[in-house]
């Protein structure tokens, strides 16, 4: 089976192009190392050092045997999109190429338009080119649980029916997400539900939780198959970034209340529920959605988890002014058992899976530059600080 891994230069897509070669798919992965260039305006880098993508590749081919192809190009170019799932002729599209920071998002009405303009267009122009290459594609699409909000009742996965002055229906379940990254997220769910009404397209949508963690079994095969893993107040999610605050010493900055609650789930779960999804493909004209979540925590309990297992003193900030706008105390109750009753077998986050974060993070501690852990962008205004330093950097590839 052919499958293209859109954005497989990333922390999530790397992996999975290696998970998914290393089990006999003939994978290419398309790029163009925007994220790269993400932290160099920014002026901070990945904890773990990563090697550049074709090196990364002509190591794995070196070690499995298994060749990967490479293109690098921007998705928002319709004829290199085009171009690329015409020349491979993929069974499925594995798409992880959007800007997937809600920080990022957030920092000014150029990130904001960058952001949209980035993931809307390049997501549509997949459509079209599976529409008009060979519509039999099945599209794995990244989504998010942000999609949905925290509204006070349960949430269902993608669907919910509603009954409304004596008649019923199902619809898709309301979103009401809270930065404009996650706004470009619930675009992209409209136009691909649309494109699988009309065209009879088939995918899946994937309203994926918080991913943590950096271990999978074909990346720990050498150093120069790392994967990223971001702690910084722009791109690193909220785990990781507690745990190289614990080990360097840092209050873990639990923002505003921290009863903020949110869908996990382990790295190597996110390549299990992506192989998953292609093995069980969505019928032509289905718009499947699944939420690849395994456990839900609060961000209060998650600084506690962090804190019992990390064996040197930690602290936790209290008060914080929480940079965003959210929900810090609220209901959370949301289906995930169409991946279970597929067979995704959760790894759970236990104490042995932190303390095997913490040891990661004790490997590379110093390359961690404590300047980039506080949070920088805030949601009410517009003027944050981008670089650690303070100073702009070139941003030149924002222009769209
Ligand atoms: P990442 O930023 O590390 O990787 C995304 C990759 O896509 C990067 O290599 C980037 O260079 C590439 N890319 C971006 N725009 C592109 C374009 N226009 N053309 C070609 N390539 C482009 O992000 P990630 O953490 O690996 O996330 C992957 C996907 O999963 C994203 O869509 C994200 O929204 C989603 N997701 C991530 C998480 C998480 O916790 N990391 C959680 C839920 C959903
Ligand atoms: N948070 C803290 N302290 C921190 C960092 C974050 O309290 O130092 C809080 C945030 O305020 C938020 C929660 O932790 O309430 C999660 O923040 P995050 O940065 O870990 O995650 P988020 O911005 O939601 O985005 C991440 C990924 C994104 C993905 C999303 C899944 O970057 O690509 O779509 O998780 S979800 O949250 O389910 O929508």
């Amino acid at each position: 089976m052919k499958v293209l891994v859109l954005g497989g230069d990333g922390y999530l897509g790397w992996p999975t192009a290696l998970h998914l070669s290393a089990r006999g798919y003939d994978v290419t992965v398309v790029d163009n190392l925007v994220r790269r260039e993400y932290d160099r305006e920014m002026g901070v880098d990945s904890l773990v050092p990563i090697a550049p993508l074709q090196d990364r590749v002509t190591r794995w081919e070196q070690l499995s045997g298994h060749a990967v192809d490479v293109r690098i190009g921007n998705l928002t170019d319709a004829a290199f999109t085009y171009e690329v799932v015409a020349e491979a002729q993929p069974d499925a599209i594995v798409h992880f190429g959007e800007q997937r920071s809600a920080p990022y998002s957030m920092i000014d009405r150029e990130h904001a338009v960058y952001t949209q303009v980035n993931n809307v267009v390049g997501n549509l122009n997949v459509m079209y080119a599976i529409q008009e290459t060979n519509p039999d594609i099945h599209l794995v699409k990244l989504g998010t649980m942000g999609e949905y909000g925290y509204p006070n009742i349960d949430i269902e996965e993608g669907f919910i029916e509603i009954t409304h002055k004596g008649r019923t229906d199902v619809v898709p379940y309301p979103k009401q997400p809270g930065s404009f990254y996650h706004l470009s997220k619930v675009h992209d769910s409209h136009n691909i539900m649309f494109g699988c009404r009309i065209w009879g397209l088939r995918a899946t949508d994937l309203n994926q939780g918080i991913v943590y963690g950096q271990s999978t079994d074909e990346t720990d095969l050498d150093p120069v198959l790392a994967t990223r893993f971001d702690y910084d107040g722009v791109f690193g999610t909220v785990l990781n970034r507690f745990c190289v605050q614990a080990v360097t010493g840092h209050p873990l900055t639990v923002y505003g209340a921290g009863g903020q609650t949110r869908g996990m789930l382990n790295i190597r779960d996110t390549l299990a529920c992506i192989t998953l999804a292609i093995e069980n493909p969505a019928e032509r004209g289905e718009f499947r959605v699944f939420n690849q979540f395994t456990e839900s925590f609060s961000v209060r309990d998650m600084a506690q988890m962090v804190k019992k297992v990390c064996p040197s003193r930690v602290d936790i900030a209290e008060g914080l002014a929480n940079p965003r706008v959210e929900h810090e105390e609220h209901y959370f109750h949301a289906a995930n058992t169409k991946l279970l009753d597929l067979g995704l077998e959760p790894h759970l986050l236990t104490d042995e899976v932190i303390a095997g974060m913490l040891e990661l993070v004790e490997r590379h501690r110093d390359r961690v530059d404590v300047r980039a852990i506080a949070p920088t962008v805030q949601w009410r205004s517009s003027a944050s600080r981008l670089t650690t330093a303070g100073e702009s950097e070139d941003s030149s590839f924002l222009a769209t």
